[in-house]
């Protein structure tokens, strides 16, 4: 490794000292800065070469600066940015167009980051208790798993259950419940003592932050029909799961059901400008009335340019095809790697993590350390998992290359 520079002009090390020094701590950076990302691949200032194993929390979907998306954000900044909501803009209602016919829904909220979209959710369930269900006011009540992440608002680790969303930031916003995350039964005892003021059931078809936690195959399907029996919304936060990266456009199209409420952000955009939107029907949509809700730039012409280009390279790309067979693959060879230090793999699509069983002192944050210096980007999560997301542009040879880090990363440290 050199120390010349070749991307930049601050090294590696002034601008870690530069964040450290400047930025709020509220993150434990893995010790590489990115200068430069292509497609799977990212370099760091002085031109080191690695495979992004994290694809930024899988907004990178369609991989890095894509040409295609690029081209629709530069072309568009020349022309148009922002107008607000106060007037109308000629890219909007095209792109709502759009989203909703890929998605299969009805109507769209557009807002900018997965936690406003999430909170969208959560005012739109709200008044669609009050309005068409008929709960009292102030009285709504929306039901969250254990074990979610869905942001970082007081609403939001409100509804969270792990104390370093929480603790400190108290106090929490009332009309959440929690019940454990695939417990279809839980659901259900707590839908017939209280379902008449509950709006909504919010989950993830996959839980993320736990560590890609798969929920049994009826999960999903079980607790949708269970909110159904007790009009109740069925929500899904797909902002991590969504747009093709579990093998499914939607990672609910697996069991079959549509949501009433879909939440989508990150790759929406491919990692480009911070987009999300919240898709329903006409009849939940049309409860929020003008004037109710809204942000400076959610919708703004900028945005809806980049994310229709965004959403159309992963049909060109057949991105959701990809993302299911090398995710089949990458599994099945994970599956292979003889080692104590390897407790589980699980995962969808390519949304994967593997379980380490610390030894001799090895935990899954040396892991990565050691995948970085071999060329591989992956961040520990809970201690002993390694999420393993690499953007769904990656080809076959490309992903062989990253398995021979992994397994000899791996077996060096067993
Ligand atoms: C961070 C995890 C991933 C999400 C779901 C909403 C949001 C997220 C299902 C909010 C965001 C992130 C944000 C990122 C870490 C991260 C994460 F490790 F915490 F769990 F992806 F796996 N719903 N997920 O996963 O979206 O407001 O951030 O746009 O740095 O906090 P946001």
């Amino acid at each position: 490794m050199s120390d010349k520079l070749v991307f930049g002009n601050i090294s590696s090390k002034e601008a870690i000292n530069l964040e450290e020094t400047y930025g709020a701590h509220n993150y434990h950076p893995l010790p590489v800065v990115l200068a430069k990302g292509e497609g799977a691949k990212v370099w760091d200032p002085e031109g080191n070469e690695y495979y992004d194993f994290l694809s930024a929390y899988s907004a990178v979907n369609q991989g890095h600066c894509h040409p295609k998306i690029i081209n629709a954000l530069t072309d568009q900044a020349n022309i148009l940015t922002l107008t607000s909501r106060a007037f109308f803009n000629n890219k909007l209602g095209e792109y709502e167009k759009f989203i909703t016919e890929f998605f299969g829904y009805e109507m769209v909220l557009p807002m900018n980051t997965g936690a406003e979209a999430v909170e969208t959710a959560i005012k739109l369930s709200r008044k669609w208790g009050y309005v068409k269900k008929g709960i009292e006011e102030d009285k709504a009540i929306i039901i969250f798993a254990e074990g979610n992440f869905h942001g970082r608002t007081i609403t939001i680790v409100s509804a969270s259950t792990d104390p370093d969303c929480r603790i400190g930031f108290g106090p929490f916003t009332p009309g959440i419940e929690k019940i454990p995350y695939n417990d279809t039964q839980a659901l259900e005892d707590i839908l017939q003592k209280r379902g008449k003021n509950v709006a909504a059931f919010i989950v993830e078809p996959i839980q993320g932050e736990a560590g890609v936690f798969v929920p049994d195959e009826n999960y999903i399907n079980d607790c949708y029909n269970i909110c159904k029996k007790h009009n109740v919304l069925f929500v899904a936060d797909e902002v991590q799961t969504g747009i093709a990266r579990t093998g499914r456009l939607l990672c609910c199209d697996y069991s079959g059901i549509k949501p009433d409420i879909v939440i989508l952000g990150k790759a929406i955009s491919g990692g480009v400008l911070p987009v999300s939107a919240v898709l329903s029907s006409k009849d939940i949509m049309l409860t929020i009335k003008p004037g109710e809700h809204g942000s400076t730039f959610g919708g703004f012409p900028l945005a809806c340019t980049v994310a229709k280009a965004a959403l159309e390279v992963v049909k060109d790309e057949n991105l959701i095809k990809k993302a299911e067979t090398l995710g089949n693959l990458f599994r099945a060879e994970m599956r292979k790697i003889d080692s104590p230090l390897i407790q589980n793999v699980r995962g969808m699509g390519l949304l994967n993590a593997i379980i380490i069983k610390p030894k001799d002192g090895v935990e899954a944050w040396d892991v990565c350390i050691k995948l970085k210096e071999n060329g591989l980007l992956a961040k520990p999560t809970h201690q002993h998992i390694i999420r393993f997301a690499p953007p769904l542009v990656i080809t076959k040879e490309q992903l062989m290359e990253c398995v021979d880090i992994i397994k000899s990363t791996i077996l060096e440290l067993s």
